[in-house]
């Protein structure tokens, strides 16, 4: 008996990087995502299909059995926190730098800190093990205004060609984590679903690496 296999993933900059990873272990979407409203997807192998979530969502879904595989930002799971998770395999795509950043030419007050984020788990955990008192703003969005209207002495998100930050009137100030995507799997599924997994995992594995060889 071939156990069906339910894979949630990102939507946004991640999903378009994951698709041709799938397509390279043979599973490819029917429906061209970028014009259907749907949110599970049936695909060329008729065991497995796909669901396309919220980049924050992928996590929980997987940790709870909604999904067996799911495919996420590192930072996504860090905040998130891993319970129930399996990761393992590193997409090496959608690549970028977890990082503070202020006010260009203003150094990082000593003492009380106001910091501004959407992680906020990370951002308590980080300032904790550097052993400075931050006080955590969640904002959603925007970050970046953050330090300009006073509302914040630093920023902790998400750092690519730094041009956000540079246009903002920011710079970065220290790396937290280098960030990729991830292939995550529900705990029981590994167990319980084996068979229809372990070749997902192993052909992905190989697409990955065939593009390490190609960089
Ligand atoms: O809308 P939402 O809050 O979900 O996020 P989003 O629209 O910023 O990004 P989305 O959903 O398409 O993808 C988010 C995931 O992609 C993250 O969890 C990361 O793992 C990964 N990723 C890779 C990035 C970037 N690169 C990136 N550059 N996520 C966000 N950015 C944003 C960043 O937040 C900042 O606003 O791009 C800006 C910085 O880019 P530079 O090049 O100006 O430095
Ligand atoms: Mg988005």
């Amino acid at each position: 008996m071939t156990e069906s296999i339910t894979i949630a993933l990102s939507k946004g900059r991640i999903l378009d990087e994951t698709l041709p990873l799938l397509k390279e272990a043979g599973i490819e979407l029917v429906d061209d995502v970028n014009k259907s409203r749907k949110l599970v997807f049936p695909t060329t192998d008729p065991n497995v299909r796909v669901l396309i979530l919220r980049a924050t969502d992928v996590p929980t879904y997987v940790q709870y059995g909604g999904a067996d595989l799911g495919v996420t930002g590192k930072d996504v799971l860090m905040e998130h926190g891993g319970e129930g998770l399996y990761e393992p395999l590193d997409l090496n795509i959608s690549r970028c730098r977890l990082m503070t950043a202020g006010k260009k030419d203003t150094k990082s007050p000593e003492g009380r800190l106001r910091v501004a984020t959407k992680f906020v788990n990370l951002a308590r955990q980080y300032y904790a093990a550097q052993g400075r008192q931050a006080d955590i703003i969640k904002l959603y969005g925007a970050m970046e205004l953050a330090p300009i209207l006073g509302l914040a002495d630093e920023i902790v998100d998400i750092v690519d060609t730094g041009n956000t930050l540079k246009a903002n009137g920011l710079e970065a100030r220290e790396l937290i984590e280098y960030i990729s995507s991830r292939l995550v799997v529900n705990r029981a599924s590994m167990k319980m679903k084996h068979a229809g997994i372990n070749p997902i995992i192993e052909m992905m594995s190989a697409a990955v690496e065939k593009r390490r060889t190609l960089e």
